[in-house]
């Protein structure tokens, strides 16, 4: 039996309509001719499924294992990042979370592979125009990787180059399978992209097994490449999660501060199952920053540097900043995003050099109004220069957090903790240079996003316990949260009931006034189901404002209310 067709005159002729025998399948409509490709647009689909996978996995790896060369998954993420539209604020600050980020990394690579089915398809007809989809994308990832991604033009395209052969040649041979085991005659008029012109694609034609054989081996051959790929790409994620300086190393050691602040004793927090601690752990601080994976810093070539309109420029090394006499503060860090009642805020003890003799050292020019914070991998945050010099506040460059080195997550070598602003206006990670400048001549990553130029942490406060929902039995019973306003502290907390009067809360002794308070009010539950809400008044007196507005622009507004049900 010999068919003397090749893969696209096939097609062409299934398109044209020509009747088409029926071999085996018993499928009606379903022609098996030897030297076709498959025929089931699904088989192609899952060809090219698992060809995009093996690319998509050599990027992977090939980041994983050498140094410069950029994740195309990575590049198309910070693309996807960097292209955000201006106003799009609270959609796209929710992306960088900690697990936002997995789902944008899946979302990424569920594209991908969509797009390699349609190369798939293709690629039963024209080969080449399915490789040169493969190039699009993988070029696409490289230019990104180069624009957005920091990357050396020679890394991107060596993966680029690798990932698309690697597709390209597990399409073919996938298709290949999927074609019946047996082989497609020459080309002829068929045509360059033709996979039967490709050397082993063409010649003779040889009778293969059984076709349902065939399309088993098929399936089994693409369930182990997808397999393959997924074990693969998951190393490459593994390791590029470990490249030296993603890890911090045992070198990274600080000495201990000159004046260490006490450890709070345990009974300055309330004993309340349930309440917030005083103090964050840093694993389980939250996290949010736009970089997809920790940014590597190799510590001997880092260095800090202080530009701009300075009188004396400065560059740090690791060791000189660890050599400087180290400060300790409180400070609680808070997310703009942080809706009413939110986690995106935590409190540590910070530890580093404190940023006032670093600008003192470089001597900033008159009219240098604006701190500047930028990061390895090209965050900016910028905040008043005033508010930073202000008497009693101390900002640091952060090396360490409590007690330890700054987790690479938070910004390992340093980074900069200025108490009482957001965090996007003030606490760049993985920092490289702090710039002066003038307030109006820069603006920070998320000012042209929509986010407010100057973002001082709003007055709130929130309720811990009980949880909103739960059930409660009647009796007395500890209600208890957080409350902050850094850096001008807490005066007063207070908590209403159905609308009822407002009642005095207990305070815990604040660690300072940049930290957020533990709150607690002892309350006789009755019967039914109840409203509770909270508000605090800061340390001039001013309560936080009732009014709920979104995180966007500056910051959620509004008192933190839940419904619980007793009896
Ligand atoms: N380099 C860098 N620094 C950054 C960010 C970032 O995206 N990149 N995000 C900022 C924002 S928006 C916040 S809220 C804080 C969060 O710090 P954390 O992740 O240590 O909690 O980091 C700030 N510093
Ligand atoms: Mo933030």
């Amino acid at each position: 039996m010999t068919a003397r067709r090749g893969w696209a005159t096939a097609a062409r002729v299934a398109a044209r309509g020509e009747p088409r025998v029926t071999e085996d399948h018993g499928m009606p409509g379903r022609a098996r001719r030897p030297g076709q490709p498959p025929q089931r647009t699904a088989d192609a689909a899952l060809a090219g499924v698992a060809a995009g996978a093996v690319g998509l996995a050599v990027s992977e790896l090939a980041a994983g294992l050498l140094p410069g060369v950029p994740s195309l998954v990575v590049s198309f993420g910070a693309l996807v990042i960097a292209l955000q539209p201006p106003g799009a604020k609270e959609l796209v600050a929710s992306l960088f979370g900690t697990t936002d980020k997995a789902a944008l990394n899946i979302a990424i690579v569920a594209v991908a592979l969509a797009i390699a089915a349609v190369a798939g398809v293709v690629g039963r007809t024209r080969l080449s125009l399915a490789t040169a989809v493969f190039a699009a994308c993988a070029g696409l990832g490289a230019v990104a990787a180069v624009a957005v991604d920091e990357a050396t033009p020679l890394g991107a395209a060596l993966v680029a180059t690798v990932s698309v052969t690697a597709a390209a040649v597990t399409l073919r041979w996938l298709l290949l399978a999927a074609g019946a085991g047996r082989r497609a005659e020459p080309a002829g008029a068929t045509g360059q992209g033709d996979v039967s012109a490709l050397p082993d694609g063409g010649g003779q034609v040889v009778a293969g097994p059984q076709p349902g054989l065939d399309r088993r081996r098929f399936l089994r051959l693409s369930g182990i490449t997808l397999g393959v790929a997924a074990l693969a790409g998951g190393l490459g994620r593994l390791l590029l999660a470990s490249r030296p300086g993603t890890v911090v190393p045992a070198s990274a050691a600080l000495p201990s501060p000159a004046s260490p602040l006490p450890t709070p004793a345990p009974e300055a927090a309330f004993p309340v199952a349930g309440l917030t601690p005083l103090v964050t752990p840093s694993d389980e601080f939250f996290q949010i920053d736009t970089a997809l994976i920790t940014p590597g810093v190799d510590l001997a070539a880092w260095r800090l540097r202080v530009t701009g309109m300075v009188e004396r420029e400065l560059a740090y090394s690791y060791d000189d900043l660890r050599a400087m006499p180290l400060a300790e503060i409180w400070a609680t860090l808070a997310c703009v995003s942080n809706d009413v009642g939110g986690d995106l805020i935590g409190n540590a003890r910070w530890a580093g050099v404190p940023l006032k003799g670093v600008l003192e050292a470089a001597r900033p020019l008159p009219g240098a109004t604006q701190v500047v914070g930028r990061s390895v991998d090209g965050f900016t945050a910028g905040f008043p220069t005033a508010w930073a010099l202000e008497p009693g506040r101390e900002p640091l460059v952060a090396l360490g957090m409590n007690g330890a080195v700054l987790p690479a997550e938070h910004g390992f070598p340093a980074r900069l903790i200025v108490p009482g602003l957001f965090g996007y206006v003030s606490a760049t990670k993985w920092l490289a240079e702090i710039e002066l400048t003038t307030l109006e001549g820069f603006d920070g990553y998320w000012v042209p996003l929509g986010w407010a130029k100057e973002a001082p942490i709003l007055t709130q406060s929130r309720i811990d316990v009980p949880r909103d929902g739960e059930r409660l039995a009647t009796g007395m019973v500890d209600v208890a949260g957080v409350a902050w306003a850094p850096d001008r502290g807490i005066s007063r907390v207070e908590v209403r009931v159905d609308g009822d009067a407002w009642q005095q809360a207990e305070l815990s002794r604040p660690l300072s006034a940049a930290s957020w308070v533990q709150w607690r009010l002892r309350w006789g539950a009755t019967p039914g189901s109840h409203a509770m809400e909270v508000r605090a008044t800061d340390g001039s007196g001013m309560v936080q404002a009732e009014q709920r507005t979104p995180p966007a622009p500056d910051g959620a507004r509004g008192y933190h209310r839940i419904r619980v049900q007793v009896g």
